[in-house]
């Protein structure tokens, strides 16, 4: 059956947090705009890691869209810390209450996106069989949406039942009278084995890296205190806009070193006591920049450990020797005091590997683990992943994924754009703060970035947008300058790429801050879009 095909201004894929307020920009302004989604709703990370315990690290108050008053009136957190149920009818809500759904398409992937240089439009074919074309080729596709299940000898012969938590089943998932193995001790391992060790007969937690982690010390919200949120939220959303990180933080003025130990350890105890994602990592000033500092914080973090799990030997197991903060810092509710329960087994296979896995569970080089669930905790394909999985191809048939390649790694310039693919603009793309600063925050800064780009190119009648390779260099450059004055380059992480067998190192994240950053993409824009080439348009496009 041939299929008619749609000519539009712009394709956003992905209909997440980012590809939602794109969507909502685009139309406001005029452009025909069309999001396709592989998902059946809307959501994005939060449609898909439905794992028991997944919530959002972010203060709620903090972790929402800021463009509109209304919206923020309209819906109240219940809160400190929202659950992924909560944040995903906040999405929804904000799908309906703008009409977004008429434009999204649903169930359908990008499968490709080319570039054709002569019609000066990306050509897109979906995974339905029809076919796109676009003047602007816009990629929301979040930046841990490839989820990594590692090659593992035998997965396929397990008799019981596997997932991985950032592909959740949208069912309800028995953990009842199972023996359940989880893989993996980040973010997400650490919110879900509280949760499924009250459920399950037996957890089986397999750690190949310990984790620091403080409480978050979660509580309902005082209505008084939103009250007061609301009234001062201009303000709010000005410093979020200008901090480092997205979030609002007091951030300490002192070195750890010139504190005298005790004075260390109170401040310290305080910040443990308080909880919360950054509330111990900023209260001094050179934890993710000087060596001896960050390891007051470590053994800090090390010492609650030995202080709440009981058993000795498996305390041991559990401590952590990496650089505090350079793996994305995790907040818990009673994660290591679930390694007191009768029914948790920790499985150091850093010590002993893991070999296969068999018909009946995990064997590791010392033992067989019987079970009946598997449960893969173990990360994303981050910041790259996600675009790879579609066939981007900018000027001569290049593909994204040649260009950035073997050792030559990810370059954009300001992570939104990048050198040979016009027209294309990546949302809390690489080389952008993205993941190491409040996402919200990020995302209303592109997408307003980007919307306004499109507008200037339509005032002036320029027709083509393409990132200068010099521009790219520098920015690549500097990104690399700032990461290396920090100590997250000394650990092997996500950051860098280092979980993927065969990826190309390098760190992937702008460690300037959000509120520098925001400066410099408000510069470049001020400038005419410095460092990118300005072609004026053919005919009249838009
Ligand atoms: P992460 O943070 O990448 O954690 C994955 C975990 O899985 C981590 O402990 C890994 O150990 C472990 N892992 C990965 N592969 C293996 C194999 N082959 N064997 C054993 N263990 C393995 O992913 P999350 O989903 O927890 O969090 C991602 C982000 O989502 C998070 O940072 C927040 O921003 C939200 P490793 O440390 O690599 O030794």
């Amino acid at each position: 059956m041939a299929s008619t095909q749609l000519n539009l201004d712009a394709v956003i894929v992905g209909a997440g947090f980012s590809g939602l307020y794109m969507l909502h920009r685009l139309r406001e302004a005029g452009f025909s705009t069309c999001v396709f989604e592989a998902g059946d709703n809307v959501g994005g990370t939060w449609y898909w890691n439905r794992y028991p315990g997944a919530r959002c690290d972010v203060e709620s108050i903090y972790y929402n869209y800021t463009f509109s008053e209304e919206l923020l009136n309209e819906w109240t957190w219940s809160a400190k810390y929202a659950e992924q149920p909560e944040i995903l009818r906040y999405i929804n809500f904000v799908a309906d209450k703008f009409d977004l759904r008429r434009d999204i398409q649903f169930k359908t992937r990008v499968n490709t996106a080319h570039y054709d240089e002569e019609k000066n439009r990306w050509d897109i074919q979906l995974d339905n069989g029809q076919s796109v074309t676009a003047k602007f080729f816009i990629t929301a596709v979040g930046c841990l949406s490839a989820s990594n299940v590692p090659k593992m000898k035998g997965l396929e012969t397990f008799k019981g039942e596997w997932y991985h938590t950032g592909h959740w089943p949208h069912e309800k998932v028995e953990f009842k009278g199972k023996r359940v193995g989880v893989i993996g001790t980040g973010s997400s391992g650490i919110q879900s084995i509280p949760v499924i060790a009250q459920e399950a007969e037996h957890l089986t937690v397999f750690q190949r890296t310990p984790q620091y982690s403080s409480p978050a010390r979660n509580t309902a919200h005082d209505p008084e205190y939103l009250k007061e949120i609301r009234a001062n939220y201009n303000e709010i959303k000005t410093q979020m806009q200008q901090s480092a990180v997205g979030i609002p933080v007091v951030q300490g003025e002192r070195s750890a070193l010139e504190d005298p130990p005790e004075e260390r350890q109170r401040l310290f105890e305080a910040a443990w006591e308080k909880g919360g994602l950054m509330t111990l990592s900023s209260t001094y000033n050179d934890l993710s920049i000087n060596p001896e500092a960050n390891e007051t914080a470590q053994e800090f973090i090390r010492s609650k450990i030995r202080e709440v799990v009981k058993n000795p030997e498996v305390a041991e197991k559990l401590l952590p020797s990496f650089y505090y903060g350079t793996k994305r810092t995790i907040i818990d509710t009673n994660y290591f005091e679930t390694y007191n329960r009768d029914n948790v087994t920790l499985i150091d296979v850093r010590k002993a590997p893991i070999q296969e896995i068999t018909a009946s569970g995990i064997k590791t080089a010392e033992e067989e683990y019987d079970l009946d669930m598997i449960v893969f905790a173990t990360g994303f394909d981050a910041m790259t992943g996600p675009l790879f999985k579609m066939d981007i191809r900018g000027k001569d048939g290049v593909s994204l994924k040649e260009k950035w390649a073997g050792g030559s790694q990810t370059r954009t310039y300001l992570g939104i754009g990048t050198a040979g693919f016009p027209n294309m603009f990546m949302l809390t793309g690489p080389e952008s703060p993205s993941v190491l600063s409040n996402m919200m925050v990020s995302i209303e800064q592109h997408v307003e970035w980007v919307s306004d780009c499109l507008n200037y190119l339509r005032e002036n009648g320029l027709g083509v947008i393409e990132a200068n390779e010099d521009a790219e260099n520098n920015w690549n450059q500097h990104c690399r300058e700032v990461a290396d004055m920090t100590l997250f380059t000394k650990t092997d992480s996500w950051y860098m790429g280092a979980n993927i067998e065969g990826k190309a190192r390098g760190f992937q994240i702008y460690l300037g801050g959000v509120g520098t950053y925001r400066q410099i993409c408000d510069d470049v824009a001020d400038k005419g879009y410095e460092g990118f080439a300005l072609i004026p348009s053919k005919e009249p496009v838009l």
